[in-house]
Order: C-alpha cells, then sequence, then structure tokens
C-alpha cells in the first residue's frame, strides 16, 4: 500500500510539476519572435575571459558578492570588463581576436511578473556551447553556434533585480557540427539579440502558413499549442484557432488534428505571388485562445522540372552570390540590420535574385529582409568538410540545428533551399548521415528543395569533368563548388572543359572564384591582383554558361571575410581575399565582370526561350 501511494506521488509530480519546474535543456522554440511581446536583455554585459576553467568550480554563476570583509569571492562581474550583446568577442577587443575558449556574461535586469503570463529566456545565437543560470538556478544548455533556443523561465523570475549569467564556450571539438577544421572566423560571444518573450499560459509555439506545393491557389496551415496543461492531459479552454488575411478577406478556423495539440487547415486563396520582382507581403493573423501573432508572410511556390528550378510554376535562373554573416566595413559578425541591409544592398547592385547564405544559418533579420527585399535564400547548416559521420550524436546535433533553422525560417518566402552539408568527403558513413538529414528535412518541410554543395568533380579527361556524388541521389538541386583557375588547373583551362552531372536534376554552380587583394594591380597572370580574379570570372562565365543542366550560381564570394587559414602576410593577412568586394566595401574588377553576365541573365530571363520552357 505504501510502495503504491509512494508509486502515485511520483507519478503525480512527474505528470504535474514537469512542464513547469524541469528544466534539462532548451524549450521547443517560440515561433516568431518579433511579433510577441518581449524585453530586450541587449546592451553592455559584464564578462569574464576564464581560460583555465574556473568559472565552474568557483560558482560564478552565484554572482555573488563578499557577505563580509573576510568572505573571500574571488571575481567580480560588477568590476570586469564589458562586452556588447549582440557581438562577437574577437572583434570588440584586439586581445580577444584569436581567442577560443570560456567566457563568463552576466547582466542585472529588473522585472515585474504578471498574472497568467508564461516568460521564456529567448537566445538568437550564441557560439558554441552555452551554459545559463538566472538567479543562480541553471536553466540548461545549448549546443550550436547560430541557432536560436529559449528556456522557461516564469519559475526562476523574481519581481524586481534578476542575474542572468552565461557561460559560453566556442571551443572546437572533433565531435562538434562544424568540427575543429573550417575556413571562417570562430566568432565567440553572444552573437545575436537576448530578450525575454512572454506569452499567455497557452500559446502557439509553431505555425507554418504555406502555399501548397505546386497549387498556387491552395494556402496550407498548421500550428501547434504550447503544451501547458495540454499535455497534461487536462483540457484547457476552447482555443478555437483562427488564421485571417484581412488583405485577401479571408478568415478560416483550423480543426484539431489526429496529433494532440496541432491544428491545421487547408483553403482556397489567390494571394499576389511573391517573387524577386514582386516581394508581395500579406498582414497574417494567426490567433488561438488568449494568443494573438500577426506576421508578414509572402506566398509562391517553388519546384523542379528536369533540370529546371520553377518559382511560382515558371523557370527561373538563379543569378546569385555566396556569403558569409560578416559586417560590412567594420568587420566581426553581422549584427545588425544596417549589416543584412548592407550586404543584401551589394548582392542586388550586382544584379542578383539569390544569396547562398554560408556555411550556416545566418540571423532571422536576415532573412526577414530578404522576404522585404525580393532576394531569394539558401539556408545552410554547417554540416562541413570532415565530422563525426559515423558518430550517432553528431547527426543528432546536425538534426537539431536544421530543425531548429526551420522552425525559425519556415514562414519565409524567400528561403527556397534547405542546404544540408558543404563539401563533405564520399563514403558510405557520409552517405547514409546526408541521406538521414535529406529525409529529415523533407519531413520537416515538403515544400522547399533540399540542396547541398559538393566539390567532389572527377577530370574524365582534360575536357570533361564530371559530378557523380552519391549524394544527388538524395537532393533536389546539385550544388557543384568547383575552383578551375585557382585551386587546380589554369583559369584558360575552363574554356574547354564540359560538366556532366550523373543525376538529371537542376545544377547550382555554389562556389567558384579566386583571391584578389582590393587595389593589387599586374597582369592577369599574377595571383591576387584584381585582374587575376576578374579574368577568372571572364573564363569560369564562359565554361559555366555551357553547361545544360545549369539553374543558377553562386560565386564564391560577396565580400573577403576573416580566415584564421589565410595567413600570407601582406595581402590575407587572415582573411579570406575571394570577395567580388573587399571587407572595406570597395568594389574589385571581378564585380563588374559578374554584374555584367547578370544583367545579360536577366534581360535573357525577360524574353522567355521556347526551348527552357
Ligand atoms: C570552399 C569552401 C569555402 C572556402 C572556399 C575557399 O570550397 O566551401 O568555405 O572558403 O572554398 O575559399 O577555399
Amino acid at each position: 500500500m505504501k510502495r503504491a501511494l509512494a508509486c502515485l506521488l511520483v507519478l503525480f509530480c512527474f505528470l504535474f510539476a514537469q512542464p513547469l519546474f524541469a528544466q534539462n535543456g532548451p524549450a521547443p522554440l517560440i515561433a516568431d519572435p518579433p511579433s510577441r511581446t518581449r524585453i530586450s536583455l541587449d546592451g553592455m554585459w559584464n564578462t569574464i575571459i576564464d581560460p583555465y576553467e574556473s568559472g565552474i568550480s568557483s560558482h560564478f554563476y552565484e554572482n555573488r558578492k563578499p557577505a563580509s570583509k573576510t568572505d573571500l569571492v574571488e571575481y567580480d562581474f560588477d568590476r570586469s570588463p564589458k562586452l556588447k550583446v549582440p557581438g562577437d568577442w574577437n572583434s570588440q577587443d584586439e586581445k580577444l581576436l584569436f581567442y577560443e575558449g570560456p567566457m563568463w556574461y552576466q547582466r542585472s535586469f529588473s522585472y515585474q511578473k504578471k498574472a497568467n503570463k508564461r516568460v521564456f529566456l529567448y537566445f538568437g545565437a550564441v557560439n558554441y556551447l552555452s551554459r545559463v543560470w538566472l538567479n543562480g538556478t541553471k536553466l540548461g544548455e545549448h549546443v550550436g553556434g547560430y541557432t536560436p533556443f529559449n528556456f522557461e523561465v516564469t519559475e526562476q523570475l523574481k519581481d524586481g533585480d534578476n542575474s542572468l549569467v552565461v557561460e559560453v564556450d566556442n571551443t572546437r571539438h572533433l565531435e562538434g557540427v562544424p568540427s575543429i577544421h573550417t575556413d571562417w572566423w570562430n566568432y565567440g560571444g553572444i552573437t545575436r539579440s537576448v530578450k525575454l518573450i512572454e506569452v499567455p499560459e497557452t500559446f502557439i509555439e509553431h505555425y507554418s502558413v504555406q502555399m501548397v506545393k505546386g497549387h498556387s491557389e491552395q494556402l496550407s496551415v498548421s500550428l501547434e499549442l504550447n503544451p501547458g496543461y495540454v499535455k497534461l492531459g487536462i483540457r484547457g479552454p476552447d482555443m478555437s484557432p483562427t488564421v485571417e488575411i484581412p488583405e485577401l478577406h479571408l478568415k478560416e478556423s483550423c480543426a484539431e488534428s489526429d496529433r494532440q495539440g496541432v491544428m491545421f487547415c487547408d483553403f482556397r486563396a489567390k494571394p499576389e505571388l511573391w517573387s524577386p520582382e514582386n516581394p508581395k507581403l500579406y498582414d497574417v493573423i494567426i490567433s488561438a485562445g488568449q494568443d494573438r501573432i500577426t506576421d508578414h508572410i509572402g506566398f509562391r511556390t517553388i519546384e523542379t522540372r528536369g533540370t529546371q528550378i520553377l518559382l511560382n510554376g515558371k523557370p527561373i535562373f538563379l543569378r546569385g552570390i555566396s556569403a558569409h554573416e560578416e559586417a560590412p566595413y567594420r568587420g566581426g559578425r553581422a549584427v545588425s540590420v544596417d549589416d543584412d541591409r548592407t550586404l543584401i544592398s551589394w548582392a542586388k547592385e550586382l544584379g542578383c535574385n539569390f544569396m547562398r547564405l554560408t556555411h550556416y544559418p545566418h540571423n532571422e533579420d536576415m532573412i526577414r529582409l530578404a522576404d522585404q527585399m525580393g532576394m531569394l535564400i539558401w539556408d545552410e547548416v554547417p554540416v562541413y568538410w570532415e565530422i563525426q559521420f559515423q558518430n550517432p550524436g553528431v547527426l543528432d546535433n546536425a538534426k537539431t540545428q536544421l530543425r531548429d533553422v526551420i522552425a525559425r525560417d519556415q514562414n519565409r518566402a524567400a528561403v527556397i533551399i534547405w542546404s544540408i552539408a558543404n563539401e563533405t568527403p564520399i563514403g558510405p558513413e557520409r552517405n547514409v548521415f546526408l541521406k538521414s538529414m535529406a529525409e529529415y528535412a523533407r519531413s520537416l518541410d515538403s515544400t522547399r528543395l533540399i540542396g547541398a554543395a559538393s566539390d567532389k568533380a572527377t577530370h574524365i579527361d582534360a575536357q570533361h569533368m564530371a559530378l557523380n556524388d552519391p549524394l544527388g541521389e538524395y537532393l533536389d538541386v546539385i550544388g557543384l563548388n568547383e575552383y578551375v583557375g585557382w585551386y587546380f588547373g589554369k583559369k584558360e583551362d575552363a574554356d574547354q572543359i564540359q560538366w556532366s552531372f550523373k543525376y538529371q536534376k537542376p545544377v547550382i554552380i555554389t562556389e567558384f572564384g579566386g583571391g584578389a587583394q582590393y587595389g593589387l594591380h599586374g597582369d592577369s597572370d599574377t595571383r591576387f591582383t584584381e585582374e587575376y580574379q576578374a579574368d577568372l570570372y571572364r573564363h569560369q562565365l564562359t565554361m559555366l554558361n555551357k553547361i545544360p543542366a545549369l539553374a543558377g550560381m553562386s560565386p564564391w564570394v560577396l565580400m573577403d571575410f576573416r580566415s584564421p587559414r589565410r595567413t600570407l602576410s601582406g595581402i590575407q593577412d587572415y582573411f579570406n581575399r575571394k570577395g567580388l568586394f573587399s571587407d572595406r566595401g570597395q568594389r574589385k574588377q571581378a564585380f563588374y565582370v559578374l554584374q555584367k553576365f547578370y544583367d545579360e541573365k536577366a534581360k535573357q530571363a525577360a524574353v522567355p526561350s521556347p526551348s527552357r520552357q
């Protein structure tokens, strides 16, 4: 009898206490933070560099002050240097440029609790590992440097002063995603905004409003309510979710599906279609119970037919450019909407309708701006070069990053491709890993295309090259990175080369290019001159134009970016110089070569050719 009672008690605690008090990892991501009531925690935070990792054993997270003059406390956040959030530490303090390791962040804030509200602490991104404490209580940990995460803090928040402590560690690990080798800077820090988000007790945790693939007059909505008491088996008040698009005079009720807490509705609508030329966004109001979200959503379809990519049912050539999330003019991580706007404006000036945002998810504002400015987006996760494909934990990590970027960007019309990898070595374990990633992406979002970039081309002879990477089987679009004229062969070789592809799918040349230091001039055979780079582009464009399956390109890269691998003194100085813009925003000669090519492509697209229809 006693045992039965004890069991009942344990069961009771499990059922009723867990959603409110347990904090293991982050809670499921809250949809659409911009349309929620939020309190920004951005600004200057106190920081302690902790290269020997003494913070945990010294309980830095308690933010303790000496209780008396004899009390020994060997840290003091209040007297420590400050760093800006959002921001990387490397570009804020010269002595931190190469720092990799733990750094402690602390800030205080004041809060007044509100009745019937739940509160979540939301981080846009922290690179790479973060451990988070609020008022001395550990909320949890997060792994992965480029995706958002949130913890529920309803119970831990106090009226009045609160202290938030985050240990950030950007140490590279063999079992990380990415792993230890990359060709970009491992910027550490709380690199994106931090906020408190207030929501009603039962709220819309996730929603997607999409055009049904291939049907430009059919919308499909799914929304998921946060567990609250619904998951505990106690019915909450009637949620009656509705979706409204006032400009289309539409108001639809969603019905509960057979999955608990998930609602669906499908309805006819005839919106003006979103495209780079007409980036039309509609206000979409989603309500359920006390919760109400207003998002701005564009509607378009994206699909493939043979070797073509179809946007809104019509073939489109992706005039693209690859870009890192690096701040124009001043360096470091791009942290503001102005940074994002500059990058997109430069791509527009080049004549682009497409950006490949490499090699990790960029910030959410960038994607929202792409929606507004009409820029198609390739969204990528950092499955880059060698990672531990045989390690199930690594697959979980990669899938979590994929899941979270899809959850964040799923309602952005601009995003047309989820990219699951870049330049991974062919092998049975890698193939199984990426197959699983592709299937997972499709299961989360069947409306977009799945892509990846491969560099595993082979020479058949001096004039023939082929891409036979088995990964192509799992993709909708084939990405090829090739560096003819830079890493192998001469640039002139490109004039003769014919490409073939194993899979009859659209091909995007996801990278080509060469380095040039802005202002360095010479003949076109001298490496790192602007002339060399411009000439390489000329030869490349001749070659690429002969690929029948070519559906787009995103040369490498929009702007010079920091990389620890690029050590050539006086030229690279720890910058990858393959940018068409220098890191100070100067246009190199190759910029104008590509601009002219894209201008011609855009003119050709305006006069549809019957053979491509
Ligand atoms: C690549 C990688 C990219 C590098 C680039 C380069 O193939 O995908 O991350 O930065 O080449 O410059 O070598």
